[in-house]
């Protein structure tokens, strides 16, 4: 099933030649109406009309996460605040989020971009779809509502959490969708096995899961579990949001909205455009937001893209699911964390050594599970076992409101963290989510 068959199965010619008309006009609107963009431009001698097509955008210079903390917070925007009707924000690498914004236009868009993978799932307007994507600034839970709602569909706008609730909604309302991140999905099919229900009698037949790595073993889990196609959905706050490529049925890579963003893969360490098929960073620009248009941002993520047509008849060129990132930020229940941001909270605190690891794994509900190891200073450590809780309590009240997820510290004796002679081992990841 198709939503928008004319842009998902347009021919290369025609979608080349979109995509170039949309990306000059992307490049002027931002060299005119962000100062960040015409400072990059002019640093280089660039001028909008050096870009003719998307032959051209090699010349462009790249846009990277630390531009967003450096115009925090709407100095990226094209437009009038007057003309912007929704913000988000996603984590920045220390205190301050990434902070993006839509017009209705580009709000418009957005649910066409769901609407396109919902459609691709076999959701219509006949469907019921369980949206247990956290609602907020979280990209998420909206992203998903306002795809549903394009398509006609009715939307249960749960949120995420209350496992129990879910299940009940799923078997009272009859959700024949469900959305959410693969691990809160894989956690609510667990416990419908635990309940004992069947899942044959629930109506649910597909799930949209993304925000988070997961692999192959795990689709085979969920789709087992709940008796249903699961079906992978890509997006990040700065591009978008959910639903800047999508999975058909053919569960066979992710189909890039490539009438709305052109996607590159480059080699992270210098930059060059790679070919189709060779793994690398993925890129994007846009080529409709009006909000926040964005030159060649660096995702971080890595994949390879593969130019085939697909079984489905989408022409639109597939990434691989996310094999990794080039950076080190971790996914935790959804939630995007930055080791810098740990770093940030812990440095501020007195009584502390300036040595930490995070230790990440998934507790027997199989939700992930962050751990802060932190060293303490000899003096505080052989101090009262009261002013350690004190501490204790108050790294885990930081951490929380800047991660904004919960997170157990534990205290540990100076020197008890390995040292190392090159990059430090901040990380120890025991989930194995990237395959
Ligand atoms: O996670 C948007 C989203 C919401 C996507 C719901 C899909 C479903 P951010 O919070 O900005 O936005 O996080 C973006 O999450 O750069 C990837 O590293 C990771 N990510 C998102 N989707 C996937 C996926 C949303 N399907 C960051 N597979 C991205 C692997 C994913 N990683």
């Amino acid at each position: 099933m198709y939503w928008d068959k004319q842009h998902e199965c347009m021919d290369r010619e025609a979608l080349t030649k979109l995509q170039s008309e949309r990306l000059c006009a992307t490049v002027k609107r931002a060299y005119e109406n962000v100062p960040a963009y015409t400072k990059k431009f002019d640093e280089i001698g660039l001028k909008p009309e050096d870009i003719k097509g998307i032959e051209d955008l090699h010349k462009i210079p790249f846009t990277v996460k630390t531009d967003f903390r450096d115009n925090y917070p709407f100095g990226l925007f094209a437009t009038d605040m007057d003309d912007v009707v929704r913000v988000h924000a996603s984590s920045g690498t220390t205190g301050k989020a990434t902070v993006v914004g839509y017009t209705k236009n580009d709000i418009d868009c957005w649910a066409t971009m769901v609407a396109r993978q919902l459609a691709a799932g076999g959701v219509g307007s006949k469907d019921i779809v369980q949206v247990a994507y956290g609602y907020g600034l979280f990209t998420g839970g909206l992203g998903l509502h306002y795809g549903a709602e394009k398509v006609g569909a009715t939307v249960i706008p749960i949120s995420t959490g209350n496992t129990k609730r879910q299940i009940t909604m799923l078997q009272d309302m009859g959700a024949t969708a469900i959305a959410g991140t693969p691990s809160y999905i894989l956690h609510i099919g667990e416990t419908v096995k635990e309940m004992g229900i069947d899942p044959k009698t629930l109506p649910v037949k597909v799930s949209i899961m993304g925000a988070e790595p997961w692999t192959e073993e795990m689709r085979k889990e969920i789709e087992e579990l709940l008796d249903i196609d699961a079906l992978d959905i890509y997006g990040l706050s700065e591009v978008m949001g959910p639903g800047v490529s999508y999975e058909c049925l053919e569960k066979h890579g992710l189909h890039i909205n490539e009438d709305m963003l052109i996607a590159e893969i480059i080699d992270p360490d210098t930059g060059e455009q790679l070919p189709d098929g060779k793994q690398g960073e993925l890129v994007f620009t846009s080529l409709t937001k009006e909000a926040l248009p964005l030159l060649r941002y660096r995702t971080k993520d890595i994949t390879y893209l593969d130019p085939e047509p697909c079984a489905c008849g989408r022409t639109f060129k597939r990434m691989h699911r996310i094999l990794g990132r080039c950076d080190d930020m971790l996914i935790i229940r959804g939630v995007n964390v930055f080791p810098s941001q740990i770093e940030t909270v812990i440095f501020n605190i007195e009584g502390i050594e300036p040595h930490y690891q995070i230790v990440v794994d998934r507790d027997e509900r199989r939700l992930d599970d962050m751990e802060v190891w932190v060293e303490v200073s000899p003096d505080v450590i052989s101090g009262e076992v009261r002013t350690l809780e004190k501490l204790n309590k108050k790294i885990t009240h930081d951490l929380r409101s800047l991660l904004g997820i919960g997170c157990k510290v534990k205290l540990v004796e100076p020197l008890s963290i390995p040292r190392s002679e090159g990059k430090s081992k901040r990380i120890i990841d025991k989930r194995e989510v990237y395959k």
